[in-house]
């Protein structure tokens, strides 16, 4: 096996090409990334001397190159996590969504389809479905909930999966669709909740709290993610959608307090509301009843310990994300809190 997995030097594909590595799977890895705000070499920085593993910094938007890589390295499989990820981002400019999420899905659905490739499969969210009501507890996302894409980043997210279903339709394309709850776990960019709460927390900062807290998101921790999309590329059948989550919903509220709780901090001096995210969808919760019976996969982490083995990786990786919460962060930070 020849696997592409794009997005490699980001929060979940460098923790998927360490898994990968780690349980010395039989395949070439070609790692590539853009090495945009989000693309960080330090998080493949150990596995680099690894024989089985090549990096590439390239745009998946750039079609020659595109074209190239996959002869060069005859690509057999795709794991498509690269994109514009942030939806606070999307919000302040949504254009390289656009361009990455659904342009560059279309570039390397073409070179898949031009090289016959056995697998391509796109990492996609649960965000692609909109949002759930707070008062019917039952109600979960399904993969035929339709698709209710709320925000820029979740709008651009529907479209590459629309891309990625018309060539299984029109070209009968071997390919796979996950769409996974929020992650968690180490090299999480601190832009996204729980490292940002966890790393301000540790420069003696507030955290900001939006709205009124009680937003729900289903926590998944990412190795479990990781291992779920591996038992898709591998089992899954092609044109099918999968869900993956880890029936673990929690209000950001409740995600505060364990935060708080595990940094020995405490809420009235820690926690600044904020304005609300706009649009800010309230409830994001999966049904993954269909993975596991037909694919047999389930989460192995629990929230009480995985979030502890998070908080302790931060608390060891210091290093890593002081050099990220610099330049231009700062002037992210600004433009996305201040006055909030
Ligand atoms: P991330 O922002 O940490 O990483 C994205 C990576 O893609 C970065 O390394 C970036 O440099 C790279 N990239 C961006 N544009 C590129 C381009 N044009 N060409 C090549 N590389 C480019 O994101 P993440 O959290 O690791 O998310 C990975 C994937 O998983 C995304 O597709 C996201 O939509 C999806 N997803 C994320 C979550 C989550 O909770 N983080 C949940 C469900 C699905
Ligand atoms: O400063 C903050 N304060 C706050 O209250 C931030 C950054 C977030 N929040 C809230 C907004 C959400 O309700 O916390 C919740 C989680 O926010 P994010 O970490 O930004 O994640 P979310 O918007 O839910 O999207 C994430 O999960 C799905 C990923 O970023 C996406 O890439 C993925 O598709």
């Amino acid at each position: 096996m020849n696997i592409l997995v794009t997005g490699a030097a980001g929060f979940i594909g460098s923790n998927f090409v360490r898994m990968l590595v780690g349980r010395g799977e039989q395949a070439k890895i070609v790692a590539l990334d853009k090495l945009t705000y989000a693309g960080n070499l330090a998080n493949l920085q150990d596995l680099m001397k690894d024989p089985r593993l090549t990096f590439l910094r390239g745009d998946i938007c750039d079609e020659q190159f595109i074209a190239k890589l996959f002869k060069e390295h005859r690509i057999t499989h795709v794991v498509h996590f690269a994109a514009e990820s942030h939806v606070d981002r999307s919000i302040l400019s949504s254009g390289p969504f656009i361009q990455t999420n659904v342009v560059g899905t279309q570039v390397l659905l073409d070179a898949a389809k031009a090289n016959s490739v056995e697998r391509y499969l796109q990492v996609s969210t649960d965000e692609v479905y909109g949002t759930l009501p707070e008062d019917q507890p039952d109600v979960k996302f399904t993969e035929e909930t339709p698709l209710a894409p709320n925000s820029p980043y979740s709008a651009s997210k529907a479209a590459g999966d629309c891309l990625v279903r018309s060539y299984f339709h029109t070209f009968h394309m071997p390919v796979l669709i996950t769409r996974c709850s929020n992650n968690y776990g180490p090299y999480h960019f601190p832009e996204k909740l729980i490292p940002l709460f966890v790393t301000n927390l540790m420069e003696g900062k507030k955290v900001p709290l939006y709205g009124d807290g009680l937003n729900v998101r289903d926590w998944l921790y990412v190795e479990d993610h990781c291992d779920a999309i591996w038992t898709v590329l591998k089992k899954g059948k092609p044109g099918e959608v999968y869900n993956i989550g880890g029936n673990n919903e929690l209000t950001n509220r409740r995600i505060t307090e364990v935060v708080l709780r595990e940094m020995g901090k405490d809420w009235d001096t820690s926690v600044q509301y904020v304005k609300d995210r706009p649009g800010h969808d309230r409830r994001y919760a999966i049904d993954a009843g269909k993975i596991k019976q037909e694919l047999g996969w389930e989460p192995r982490h629990r929230f009480e310990e995985a979030i502890k083995t998070t908080i302790a990786w931060y608390k060891a990786h210091e290093d890593w994300w002081r050099a990220i919460k610099s330049g231009e962060y700062l002037k992210y930070y600004q433009a996305q809190y201040a006055g909030r």
